[in-house]
């Protein structure tokens, strides 16, 4: 065994292309300049607390704060004293202006229907459902399950709890029945509010049997609140069950919203850890809102007449934060889609933003990367010039894949906001402000306002520039997670505890020359080969940068000379042949782009590769299998067993 060393991740891939805002859109931009954002970031930094209670003056307030922040580290709490209510601040607040009017919600289901919801419609849906809520006995600090399809309903349901400060905790449409017992049991809920079942490319997925199962042992959960989405047979248990649109009946659309405390509990959602027990990452009112608030104002500069689209499902972090609360806080027009982006065919994403006319669209890398391998051909049909800014969150972008959307999907036009945080954090992190920072393809670039973000190595010193580390944040923020819900400890341990008074953010990455920040992937992947530590996106990156490569994911193996060995699990694009001449190519253009020590020992060709819901690749899956194990670890988050089963099944 390799012994752990104190070495950095090496770097070795290096990317010279530069892409500066155009005048234009600079012109148009609240953030003009370079030199702006460095002057404003300098401010936000030394007095963090000024420029926060500045951008806290844009949001309605029930009663005003009297301490913008106390520190007590890991513990944090914001705006001390004040009383906000955040489903006020998304929709009675902007009744007051022109936006009473203006859509709030423009939805898309799979099979093809298409809602609007202005802000008035929306305030008056919420307002019911939460006096639905009260009916059936759910109130303040209550945590409320929501296992929803991306649906109105699920902003509406996730708008109501906030407005009667329960704290809801949405669980993926795709989750199995063992996740949402555990995510009951972890917090302790007291209803759930489910459909009969969603769409998932043309078929349908049976929510409420998932519930059902979850619910065969005795639990905390008193009420199950179901919406008819597909009209599919479902059981409906007497005493226990009722449905949406029957309680509607018994409710008026009078319900103001409750004055909070700023750190009254918002929400909890929970994130696999790396041990089994999923983590219920906890956050508050005023700095939440805050944080997402300031952030969909300044990295995606929305504008009153832009339509915005960011394509994650409710049940990720990006979908609380960028579908429904940014948007929302901002008075902006939000799109949302229920289904998949191959359905009916693989040009559905391009046919929405056609039909809408969409201005801003944030998608992820693994999205990315599945456009390109269907093909250039289902994008050049549809009309795409609507577009003005183009964002991707969820993992490193490969630079390829990162020129393939500002060429194909942006048509050189639109600026990318390579946007890094976790649901952790919140709101964004790292990334370029669209009018003023420069863009490199695969950078995450600068960090946004009052983010003190370092790259440090294992004894906490910061590292010079190329040099890889630890990414750590250096400053409590707004939107921090609170704690880990029922688990102080875990949450010092985890998050704290390795460099104290620092927040550890468990990325590796490092800055280059500009001061830019290049996420290399999870510490935990980190490859040591004969003691060169080498992060896997650079590897993945040169893979995907092959003409004939689709998709890549990079692992170690135990090797007894090297320490670890490296395997590449490569998928191809449409049509190419995976010969043996082909694995030697990769191995070469791995050597070529990066040096021999990257060249991966083993290229194994795959159908798909194992993801999250939320597009990452489960890597440690991946080890398990080069190691030539069965895979044991903790597999409730994987998307589809079946990419499992056949990588298990034998080498092609
Ligand atoms: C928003 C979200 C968090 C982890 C994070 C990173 C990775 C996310 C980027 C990224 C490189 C990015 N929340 N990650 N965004 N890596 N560049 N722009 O994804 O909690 O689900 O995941 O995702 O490893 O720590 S999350």
């Amino acid at each position: 065994m390799a012994k752990i060393d104190n070495r950095n991740i090496e770097s070795h891939l290096k990317e010279k292309r530069v892409f500066k805002p155009s005048r234009e859109f600079a012109r148009a931009a609240r953030i003009k300049t370079l030199a702006q954002y460095q002057k404003m970031w300098r401010e936000s930094i030394r007095s963090p607390e000024k420029f926060w209670a500045r951008e806290a003056k844009e949001l309605m307030w029930r009663a005003p704060w009297k301490k913008v922040l106390e520190w007590k580290p890991p513990f944090a709490k914001w705006f001390i004293g004040g009383k906000i209510n955040l489903s006020e601040n998304c929709l009675d607040r902007h009744l007051l202006t022109h936006r009473r009017n203006k859509a709030a919600i423009i939805w898309e289901g799979e099979p093809g229907e298409k809602r609007t919801l202005t802000y008035q419609q929306l305030h008056h849906e919420v307002c019911r459902f939460a006096n639905v809520l009260k009916r059936n006995k759910i109130g303040k600090g209550d945590r409320v399950i929501i296992y929803l399809p991306t649906i109105p309903e699920a902003a509406i349901a996730m708008l109501a709890c906030a407005r009667i400060g329960a704290v809801h905790s949405v669980v993926f449409g795709g989750f199995s029945s063992d996740a949402i017992r555990d995510r009951i049991q972890d917090s302790g809920a007291v209803a759930v509010i489910t459909a009969d079942g969603s769409y998932r490319r043309g078929g349908i997925v049976p929510l409420k049997k998932n519930v059902d199962d979850a619910l065969r042992e005795r639990s905390t959960i008193k009420r199950v609140i179901v919406f008819r989405r597909t009209a599919a047979d479902i059981h409906m248990e007497e005493g226990r069950d009722v449905w949406w649109h029957r309680e509607l009946e018994y409710v008026n659309a009078n319900c103001p919203p409750v004055a909070l405390d700023s750190e009254h509990p918002l929400y909890i959602l929970y994130t696999s850890g790396s041990t089994g027990k999923p983590k219920g990452i906890l956050h508050t009112t005023a700095g939440y809102l805050l944080g997402i608030y300031a952030t969909t104002k300044y990295v995606f500069d929305i504008r009153d007449e832009d339509i915005y689209w960011c394509t994650a499902d409710v049940g990720w972090v990006t979908g609380h934060s960028y579908v429904v609360y940014g948007p929302l806080a901002c008075g902006a027009t939000t799109l949302m889609y229920e289904g998949a982006p191959n359905w009916p065919e693989p040009d559905r994403f391009w046919r929405i933003i056609e039909d809408h006319r969409v201005n801003i669209l944030y998608t992820a890398p693994t999205a990315i990367r599945a456009f390109i391998r269907w093909g250039d051909e289902w994008v050049k049909k549809h009309d795409l010039s609507s577009l003005r800014l183009l964002g991707s969150v969820g993992e490193p972008i490969n630079p390829e894949a990162w020129m393939w959307y500002q060429r194909t999907i942006g048509g050189g036009r639109c600026p990318v906001v390579d946007t890094w945080w976790q649901t952790e954090t919140g709101c964004i992190m790292i990334t370029p402000l669209p009018g003023a920072v420069p863009t490199k393809p695969g950078s995450a670039t600068l960090p946004f306002f009052g983010v003190d973000p370092a790259i440090v190595d294992l004894s906490g010193k910061e590292v010079g520039p190329n040099v890889g580390g630890k990414l750590i944040i250096r400053k409590p923020w707004p939107s921090m997670l609170r704690t880990i819900y029922g688990d102080k400890e875990r949450y010092k341990k985890q998050y704290w505890s390795e460099y104290p008074g620092n927040y550890l953010t468990g990325d590796g990455a490092r800055r280059d020359e500009e001061g830019y920040f290049w996420i290399v992937g999870r510490i935990d992947d980190v490859l040591n080969v004969a003691g060169h530590r080498l992060g896997t996106s650079e590897i993945e990156s040169a893979l995907v940068s092959h003409a004939r490569v689709a998709e890549a994911a990079v692992v170690g193996r135990p090797d007894e000379l090297k320490g670890q060995g490296v395997v590449a699990f490569v998928t191809l694009k449409a049509n190419v042949d995976p010969t043996a001449a082909l694995k030697a190519e990769l191995r070469e253009h791995v050597g070529k782009h990066i040096g021999a020590i990257a060249k991966p020992d083993e290229v194994r060709f795959a159908e798909a590769l194992p993801k999250t819901r939320s597009g990452k690749i489960m890597r440690r899956l991946l080890k398990e299998l080069a190691t030539g194990k069965t895979v044991t670890g903790d597999t409730t988050t994987l998307e589809d067993f079946s990419v499992l089963a056949k990588l298990s099944g034998a080498e092609e």
